[in-house]
């Protein structure tokens, strides 16, 4: 089966439509070849300074950087796309109070790459997320041209509603063959994985992912963005990587300058804000968070 494409100007409601029948959707050229152009320089000098993986599974032949908020200044325009944030309010928000980047990390997948195992990538939740529950949505940004010749990513649409055990045919996985500046967004319940490349260059795509904040990061984005480069950030940007309270407690802290403070602090205070819980007074939440 083929992935569906949308065009730069479909509305969050097709994308969501989309991604509950078939868990992966392409949006066609959703960002300009420039803002692409200006990622693939601001990512060149560390990919010259990285090796490739050590394992099978993040590919000996395939390199990846992550901290791509600290990085590159233009992946930040990716992450905040007004579009994707639209599809992540629909997308993720009935599972929570907020949600948060994940990872960000740039996949440059070389000549002779074998293919990546398929998987799903709440696997890293160990199965302690029941199904009914979308922990995850990925978006994979086009560097470079994606083709099925030169690793564009696996996908199995439609695997999102399939037993864990069940193995695609080979007619049933399909290539998100792209352009630069077009996005791949697949859910983590999807089989996917990174393709074969055939050819002499390198497929490059910069990956952002989201989950629900009540979740653990994958990427550590305090100490992959840490406060010297966050505090430069529009604060919305900043939020969304969990220099925020989540809900009435998640992700407050302490100082550890003042001595005994008991109240909560809201990361948010570390820059002047008002954290948008502030003025809860009686958080039902806590009386009974059952579902
Ligand atoms: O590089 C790709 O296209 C996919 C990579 C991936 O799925 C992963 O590393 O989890
Ligand atoms: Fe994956």
């Amino acid at each position: 089966m083929s992935i569906k494409h949308l065009n730069s100007t479909c509305s969050e409601k097709e994308v969501l439509e989309a991604l509950k029948i078939h868990a992966v959707v392409i949006i066609d050229n959703l960002v300009s070849k420039n803002l692409i152009k200006a990622i693939d320089s601001e990512l060149k000098p560390y990919f010259e300074k990285t090796k490739s993986g050590k394992s099978e599974f993040s590919g000996l032949k395939t390199q990846r950087i992550g901290a791509l908020i600290a990085r590159s200044p233009s992946i930040r325009e990716l992450a905040m796309n007004p579009l994707i944030k639209k599809v992540l309010d629909g997308f993720l928000g009935p599972f929570c109070d907020d949600y948060q980047i994940n990872l960000t990390q740039a996949v440059s997948i070389g000549p002779d790459e074998k293919p990546q195992i398929l998987h799903r990538d709440r696997g890293m939740y160990g199965g302690f997320i029941p199904r009914k529950i979308e922990p995850l949505l990925g978006c994979v940004w086009a560097v470079s041209e994606f083709t099925k010749e030169n690793g564009a990513t696996q996908v199995v649409p439609g695997s999102h509603t399939w037993d864990k055990g069940r193995e695609p045919l080979q007619e049933e996985i399909s290539y998100a063959e792209m352009n630069p500046g077009s996005v791949l967004l697949y859910t983590g319940t999807v089989l996917h994985g990174g393709g074969m490349n055939q050819t002499n260059s390198p497929r490059l795509g910069a990956f952002i992912h989201y989950s629900l904040s009540w979740l653990r990061q994958q990427e550590n984005q305090y100490l992959s963005c840490p406060t010297e480069i966050a505090k430069n950030l529009d604060p919305k940007l900043r939020s969304l990587m969990g220099y925020s309270r989540a809900g009435y407690v998640l992700g407050y802290f302490s100082s550890p300058n003042e001595k005994d403070n008991l109240e909560l602090v809201s990361p948010e205070e570390l820059f002047g804000e008002k954290s948008k819980y502030d003025n809860f007074v009686s958080p039902k939440e806590l009386v009974d968070g059952s579902s």
